[in-house]
């Protein structure tokens, strides 16, 4: 709609108070954003379409969403306000069958791009859930605190969001015979490890180091011989090192006191930190010529490997020889023989990250499986019914957080997987919301004759992406298993095949927005995801998408003397070597099982909206705000629902429920 015609709207359409868009009198573009803009002014974040509810980030504190104002708002269930708080106990009615509906397990799916408000949403969920069941203050800040504790591990400072989730999370809800919260079992997907040793201007490393480098004491810094800037660590030096109204010291107290309020205190909490310690230490190995022209650990490195064998608790010349040395296997069955070959300074570099990156993640891996188990003891320690993590166990909300969609300057193969995910919740949001209702409307005869275009599913970069044998992914995982495979193989294969000529070209595959000057040029492509084409580059994906840590060095910490970190190591070289599945087949595995379970559920949708690209409080872009709300289909879902009945009951529930009237 243009200015002109913005303008000769009659001034009563655009003063329309409503907190539904559904129920505006007339719906354009112009008064679905004036009323957007108009509750974000007024500190009303969230706003209905329907039974989504929309929030629009208010990058400040807002009365609705104080402890006091979720739990009232939780109490009103049904009859309240749009707002995230509705959405949880709406979920919580049904999964217990309070709202006259077999009972049946729960999911609250949100979504939005990155820094869009989903992660503050989801701990919104919990406190609301907490208070709609009347769980206890235990069962509440378990849940709650399990996830700031997370966020110290998995989230970062990003040029989109100072808080950034590198990982996605499944928060299942599980609820005893009483119906309060007994456990949460939470499942992280796939963090981001490349952030371990290295990140972007203007962005950091995780949370946790920053915390531990300003907060340490004065026995912890010699206990883990720390350094007093981050500016010593080779790993955190590319970034920045503070965040605006952030103090990481008091957050690294509140870290410790979490991690004691959820039983990880003593020597389980000094043997993480001890890893978390040693990930830094690592940064800083540097290598350098030995006589004999092979690689050696450097003199000033060397300090720095003993400071990390010493907190991994593994043998020092080990670890130096598994740096800069691989042991190879020559000849057949029975007449094998093995010899030692130096790595190059590169494949060096590439071995002390490798063993960095996996450090992290094991670590971040196992902080999870901890507060899960200790959530789990804690259940039964009260003598509740469990089973969690199955769908028999109809009593649970299942929290879905995942990371947001990104496109920045140069994109990988975490990008890639990030975005993926967001496809696949696109495809979730638009199924449930556009496809089935527009079956069921046929089906019942209502006429849809008001909505010109209907938004699909993205089913075309599903296929690009998740195709079982010629997918992004599947490619990746050929390439990398053909010998001599190459990144620049598996580029100029995916331009042979969904470039516009290819045998099965694809409409999400941009062939010509790939590069044809550099290296890293040619090493690029484009796909056209729902939300806007983002260009990629292949460089480094090979490795990438291999999981594991080389058999050598996961050997050497299997060793190490820390329960923690051997528990983290397979046991033998035999289960170290066995063939893995690669990063992406594992990702697009536990996304399928993911939507699987959600299918299972009755799905809820919360959907954030940035108001802005800056991330500033009280400033609402419209064309920015616009565009989200058309690529996720936002716009068609007001149109749908208004052509149709806002409220949909079986015939038999009806009569149930309003024969008395
Ligand atoms: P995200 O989860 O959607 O991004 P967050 O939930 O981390 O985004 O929100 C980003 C920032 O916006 C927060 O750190 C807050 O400063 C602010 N914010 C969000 N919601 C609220 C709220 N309800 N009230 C006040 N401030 C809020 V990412 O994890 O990047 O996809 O990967
Ligand atoms: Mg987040």
């Amino acid at each position: 709609m243009t200015r002109a015609e913005l303008e000769a709207l009659p001034a009563a359409v655009l003063d329309e108070a409503v907190d539904d868009l559904t129920a505006l009198s007339s719906v354009h573009d112009a008064t679905m954003l004036d009323t957007l803009r108009r509750r974000h002014a007024a500190d009303e974040i969230f706003t209905s379409i329907g039974e989504v509810v929309i929030s629009v980030n208010p990058f400040k504190p807002v009365p609705s969403c104080t402890p006091d104002s979720i739990a009232r708002l939780s109490q009103q269930g049904e009859a309240a306000p749009p707002h995230v708080a509705r959405v949880a106990s709406v979920a919580y009615r049904k999964m217990t069958g309070d709202d006259g509906s077999p009972p049946r397990a729960q999911s609250i799916l949100i979504s939005g791009e990155s820094g869009a408000g989903k992660t503050e949403a989801c701990k919104l969920c919990l406190m609301a859930l907490a208070s709609v069941s009347g769980s206890s203050q235990g069962a509440t800040e378990g849940a709650v605190e399990s996830a700031l504790l997370l966020e110290a591990f998995g989230n970062a400072k990003t040029v989109y969001n100072d808080n950034s989730s590198r990982f996605g999370k499944w928060t299942a809800v599980f609820f005893d015979a009483s119906r309060r919260i007994v456990a949460c079992h939470a499942e992280a997907f796939l963090l981001e490890k490349p952030r371990v040793v290295g990140t972007g201007p203007g962005e950091r490393s995780y949370h946790i180091f920053y915390q531990m480098l300003a907060g340490a004491n004065e026995e912890e810094r010699r206990e883990l011989s720390l350094q007093s800037s981050c500016s010593a660590y080779a790993y955190l030096r590319g970034g920045t090192d503070a965040i605006s109204g952030v103090d990481d010291a008091a957050q690294w107290r509140e870290t410790a006191a979490r991690m004691s309020l959820l039983g990880i205190g003593g020597e389980r909490r000094g043997e993480l930190m001890r890893v978390i310690a040693a990930v830094l230490a690592i940064g800083n190995i540097g290598f350098t010529a030995a006589d004999d022209g092979t690689r050696c650990v450097s003199g000033e490195g060397g300090r720095w490997l003993a400071h990390a064998a010493s907190l991994l608790r593994v043998s020092p010349s080990q670890l130096a020889e598994k740096l800069t040395s691989r042991v190879l296997t020559a000849g057949g069955k029975g007449r094998s023989s093995m010899y030692t070959v130096a790595l190059d300074a590169e494949a060096c570099e590439a071995a002390r990250d490798a063993l960095a990156q996996s450090l992290y993640a094991a670590a971040f891996e196992s902080l999870v499986e901890s507060l899960n188990g200790s959530q789990e003891e804690a259940a039964a320690a009260a003598g509740r019914v469990r089973g969690c993590a199955t769908v028999d166990n109809e009593r649970f909300v299942g929290l879905l957080d995942i990371f947001g969609f990104e496109n920045f300057a140069l994109n990988s193969f975490e990008q890639l997987c990030i975005n993926f995910a967001n496809e696949r919740l696109q495809a979730h949001f638009i199924d449930a919301l556009v496809k089935l209702r527009v079956l069921e409307y046929e089906r019942e005869g209502v006429p849809l004759t008001a909505i010109d275009s209907l938004p699909s599913s993205p089913q075309a970069q599903l296929a690009l992406l998740d195709g079982k044998a010629v997918g992004l992914f599947a490619s990746l995982d050929d390439e990398g298993s053909v010998p001599g495979g190459s990144e620049q193989g598996y580029v100029d294969g995916l331009v042979a095949r969904f470039g516009s000529n290819g045998a099965c070209a694809s409409e999400a595959f941009d062939p010509l927005k790939r590069g044809k000057g550099s290296r890293l040029d040619r090493l690029s492509f484009c796909v056209v995801h729902f939300a806007e084409p983002v260009r990629y580059s292949a460089e480094g994906w090979l490795a990438k998408n291999v999981s594991g840590l080389h058999p050598d060095l996961a050997f050497v910490l299997n060793q190490s003397e820390s329960p923690l970190v051997r528990g983290m190591y397979p046991s033998s070289t035999a289960d170290a070597t066995a063939k893995r599945p690669s990063v992406g087949a594992a990702f697009r595995k536990s996304l399928r099982s993911l939507s699987t379970v959600m299918l299972q559920t009755t799905q809820s949708f919360l959907r954030c909206v940035k108001p802005n690209g800056h991330k500033a409080a009280d400033t609402f872009d419209g064309r920015f705000v616009m565009r989200q709300l058309r690529y996720t289909g936002v716009a068609a879902v007001v149109a749908i629902q208004r052509a149709g009945y806002p409220v949909s009951m079986a015939h038999a529930d009806f009569v149930g429920r309003y024969r008395c009237l």
